[in-house]
């Protein structure tokens, strides 16, 4: 019996257990979950019992996870152990087959895991990608067991249902591409010669690839994405709409340099070269970084350095002014309360999630809240429940 078949085993005895107990959440949690992630991706009324339906299948979709040229923030975003939830939630929803930063196992008997894996699996796997994947010289800069990450990409991607690009070094290169790219390094996509779905942001948001992830185990097939390839639920608004400085841009307030009055105030951060304006990404409605409540790089008072998107990210200069796709605001702003079922935005689910809280807003709200409030033992607080 080899590694991937002794972990089989293992997951075969956890999913007899109710999800919940899974999960680590109450029921009532787990319904909410389930309604809120509905209401995030902007799925129909009714959506959240497809949702509920298949979190509870005992079947997950194993996952083939390969790392190339990156710093392993990615996973590091996913796992981080301050919030329990988060990779809970993740790891129960997907069956993480291989990983190489995780696995005790290494040298032939994880690539044995890997082809196990890939062959228990064929046509049904979820390949993701983390790290660019160095072309130039036949790929020579970045191998792992002998191959190079371009071979091992299309050996991986040939049988999986589907291949995700997570983080910038995945989507289009990221950071390692950065002029003048010395190994050619390079994105899923652009190896594979066909678009595949991308979750950018360096490193990207947790709860961006749950939703993700989430979407293809309840309709077998991923979100609707844009023309790079990133699900429209999380990156089809710009920062600068939802951003919480933005009255200060329009009324022409702005920090002139870290640490003068208007950066003090908490004025807009156009001046210091925020991106906000021509970046695609949910960072203002679902925050981001974990360094205090409601925080986000630009809440912290460190302008966005477009790192979600391609041309921006790790390629204009820090201090250079962004480009404004708009100048005045949208139409189109979130209402303050939308009903499910009615198309409702990521914005806008993320907006009521603002005003009413956990219990009414967007998935990501919800798991942030449920990691940040959820006391050390969930088996206690569900006992609490069942007393009230
Ligand atoms: Fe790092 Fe991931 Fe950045 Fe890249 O995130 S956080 S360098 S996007 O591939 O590990
Ligand atoms: Fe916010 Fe940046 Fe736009 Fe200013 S420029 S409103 S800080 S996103
Ligand atoms: Fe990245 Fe800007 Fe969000 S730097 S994390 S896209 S605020």
């Amino acid at each position: 019996m080899d590694l991937y078949e002794l972990n089989a085993l293992d997951r075969t005895h956890d999913l007899q257990m109710p999800v919940e107990d899974r999960l680590g959440l109450s029921r009532r949690q787990f319904l909410q979950f389930c309604a809120t992630m509905a209401t995030t991706m902007g799925l129909p009324a009714g959506a959240e019992a497809a949702i509920e339906k298949a979190m509870q299948a005992a079947k997950r979709p194993s996952v083939i996870w390969l790392h190339f040229q990156e710093c392993t923030g990615c996973s590091e975003s996913m796992l981080r152990a301050e919030h329990p939830t988060i990779d809970k939630l993740i790891l129960d929803v997907i069956s993480l087959d291989y990983h190489e930063t995780l696995f005790a196992a290494a040298g032939h008997q994880a690539e044995a895991a890997r082809k196990s894996a890939m062959a228990a699996n064929k046509g049904k796997y979820v390949l993701v990608v983390e790290g660019a994947i160095p072309v130039k010289d036949n790929g020579i800069y970045c191998k792992v067991g002998g191959h190079t990450a371009v071979e091992l990409t299309k050996e991986c991607a040939a049988d999986a249902a589907a291949v995700i690009a997570i983080g910038s070094c995945a989507s289009w290169g990221g950071m390692p591409s950065t002029k003048p790219n010395p190994t050619g390094s390079s994105g899923v996509a652009e190896v594979l010669g066909k678009p595949v779905v991308t979750i950018p942001g360096c490193p990207p948001n947790p709860y961006n690839f749950l939703s993700t992830v989430v979407h293809f185990l309840t309709f077998g097939k991923l979100p609707e994405v844009d023309d790079k390839g990133r699900p429209r639920f999380a990156y089809g608004r710009l920062i600068h709409e939802n951003c919480e400085r933005r009255a200060h841009f329009d009324a022409g307030r702005f920090a002139k340099e870290f640490g003068d009055e208007g950066h003090r105030k908490g004025w807009c951060l156009y001046k210091l070269g925020c991106k906000g304006p021509e970046t695609y990404a949910n960072c203002p409605a679902v925050l981001f970084g974990d360094v205090g409540n409601a925080s986000w790089p630009v809440a912290t008072g460190h302008p966005c350095i477009g790192c979600t998107e391609k041309g921006i990210g790790f390629a204009k200069p820090i201090h250079a002014l962004a480009e404004l796709k708009t100048v005045t605001p949208p139409v189109h702003f979130a209402r303050p309360a939308e009903e499910q079922g009615k198309g409702v935005s990521f914005a806008a689910a993320a907006a009521l999630a603002a005003i009413a809280g956990a219990a009414a807003g967007g998935t990501a709200m919800l798991a942030r809240n449920l990691g940040k409030n959820q006391p050390a033992d969930p088996a206690q607080q569900r006992d609490q429940e069942k007393k009230s």
